[in-house]
């Protein structure tokens, strides 16, 4: 099965924003992980649906954008324009109504994910499976880029994965976003992801240059440097 990265555009140096989402381009990253908050559900302010409808204009690049924002149905409007292949994912613990947001994501034009926080069970899957394209599994709690991982969290990659054969739903994919370094993607990749958020433990590290980086993390996700 093919993997991905997701380059983590919150990491971005935003003075230098166009200039920095060409360079990810032209090292061929798979899609721009976008991360929105609200300073509610998590204490932090980053990208905005505004930047997101400019970092459209200049790239042909899928964009993977990630909601970490409170009751995200009021707010869905904001998000419109999808291109094919474009995903939104909304956290779990951020609305009474999951299974309607879902399918409204998916009738905007989305492939729709789930993101769960690493305190977030994954029985909570069961109800929504048919809605789903994608799993994000928090391995840091959400809200700031270059935290530490949670430990417990790289076993429930495992266990999304076999949750996702169990039910012959293999068609799902499953990102990781948090501390998605060199040494832990060995492992994510191992466990079943599909999808690498890249930030700064891993393409913006200052050890080597963007294109090094990127050609490093594609070898482990492929599997030739362990
Ligand atoms: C965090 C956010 C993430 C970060 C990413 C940064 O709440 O959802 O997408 O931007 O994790 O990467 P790193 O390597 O600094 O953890
Ligand atoms: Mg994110």
């Amino acid at each position: 099965m093919k993997k991905y990265i997701s380059t983590s555009l919150m990491c971005l140096d935003l003075m230098e924003a166009k200039n920095g989402i060409i360079a990810l381009e032209q090292v061929g990253m798979d899609y721009f992980h976008m991360d929105v908050m609200d300073n509610h559900f998590v204490p932090n302010f980053s990208l905005s649906s505004d930047f997101i409808k400019v970092t459209r204009k200049c790239t042909q690049v899928p964009l993977d954008i990630h909601l970490m924002i409170e009751n995200p149905e009021n707010s869905l409007h904001l998000f419109d324009g999808a291109n094919e292949g474009d995903i939104l994912s909304i956290h779990y613990e951020s609305t009474k109504h999951v299974q309607k947001v879902l399918s409204e994501i998916r009738k905007m034009g989305y492939k729709a994910g789930i993101a769960l926080n690493p305190a977030t069970p994954l029985n909570v899957l069961e109800e929504v499976i048919e809605d789903l394209d994608m799993v994000l599994i928090m391995t840091v709690n959400p809200g700031f880029a270059g935290q530490k991982l949670i430990p417990s969290t790289l076993g429930k990659i495992q266990k999304c994965k076999d949750f996702l054969v169990k039910v012959g739903a293999e068609n799902i994919l499953i990102e990781v976003d948090g501390n998605v370094s060199f040494e832990n993607a060995v492992k994510m990749n191992k466990m079943g992801a599909d999808i690498f958020v890249a930030g700064t433990s891993s393409v913006f590290s200052k050890e080597g240059t963007l294109e090094e980086n990127t050609k490093k993390m594609r070898k482990i996700l492929e599997g030739s440097l362990c």
